[in-house]
């Protein structure tokens, strides 16, 4: 088996036990631990706890790899491979007893920096659904044992299309600008609002979604779920803000709709 299998394999049997502790985490009732880059921007204990058991399953596993994890930061690491981890993404969602939230572990080479790496492998695991978004570089992305692809094409309505917002509520006026401008120019029959960005991805890579469109995403959010939408054929771009204090922007869409989006989102 080649080694973007094995890292595969080793993130699925991970995120399922950890998505059952977040899963019963959350039905014994879930406490804020505290408040991050803003008010809106939450950890819970079921956060960090998650977190811990990924973090000692990959170093029991593979003691030599990197990682880089939303709750405990980065250590890098002998092997060359790094674990950029998201433990719930999703936390608002989770707090508020949604069950839209996602464990997302990928394993990436080179330097844990969305553009720099390469990825190896991802799972998106959403525990409230019980669904299992995984792929392996090269080697398809799956929901289970059935192999995902994105949209071929869009209907003559318009691109169903998803996004989100930072949790500065400076960055709400450019957000909302931003859908203002998108959702004419694809054009969009609708849009979602998942609150969990890895899901989404996961989402366009699965054909439940045409494209998606967000800044200020972390690279846990997106270091799974952009494998999944290449290896389902989609398209994924990211550009640092140009000089201005915007974040990031992440286009990612079926190629019969990405250079709209990604144009009209203003991703260079
Ligand atoms: C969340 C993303 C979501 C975004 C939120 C937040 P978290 O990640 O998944 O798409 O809109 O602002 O970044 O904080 O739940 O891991």
């Amino acid at each position: 088996m080649s080694l973007e299998h094995d890292l595969e394999s080793l993130a699925i049997d991970i995120a399922r036990e950890a998505g059952e502790l977040a899963r019963t985490r959350r039905e014994a009732g879930v406490a804020i631990a505290a408040t991050k880059t803003a008010l809106a921007d939450i950890v819970t204990e079921a956060d960090r706890e998650v977190e811990a058991l990924i973090r000692a399953r990959l170093t029991a596993a593979r003691p030599d790899d990197g990682f880089l994890g939303e709750e405990t930061g980065g250590d890098s690491g002998e092997s060359g491979v790094t674990w950029v981890v998201d433990p719930i993404d999703g936390t608002v969602n989770y707090a508020y007893g949604i069950p839209s939230y996602a464990v997302s572990i990928a394993a990436v080479r080179g330097e844990p920096t969305p553009g720099e790496w390469e990825a190896l492998a991802g799972v998106v695991y959403t525990p409230a659904l019980g669904e299992m978004f995984h792929a392996a570089r090269g080697e398809g992305a799956w929901l289970g044992v059935n192999r995902l692809s994105v949209n071929p094409e869009v209907g003559g309505a318009g691109a169903l299309l998803a996004t989100g917002f930072g949790y500065d509520p400076a960055t709400r006026p450019g957000d909302i600008e931003l859908i203002g401008r998108v959702m004419p120019a694809v054009p969009a029959r609708d849009l979602r609002r998942g609150g969990s960005a890895a899901s989404d991805l996961a989402f366009v890579a699965a054909g439940r979604l045409d494209g998606y469109f967000e800044r200020g995403l972390a690279p846990w959010d997106l270091a799974a779920g952009s494998l999944l939408v290449t290896e389902a054929g989609g398209r994924f771009g990211r550009a640092e803000p140009d000089g201005g204090p915007r974040a990031p922007l992440v286009v990612a869409a079926t190629p019969a709709i990405f250079d709209r989006l990604a144009e009209a989102a203003g991703l260079a």
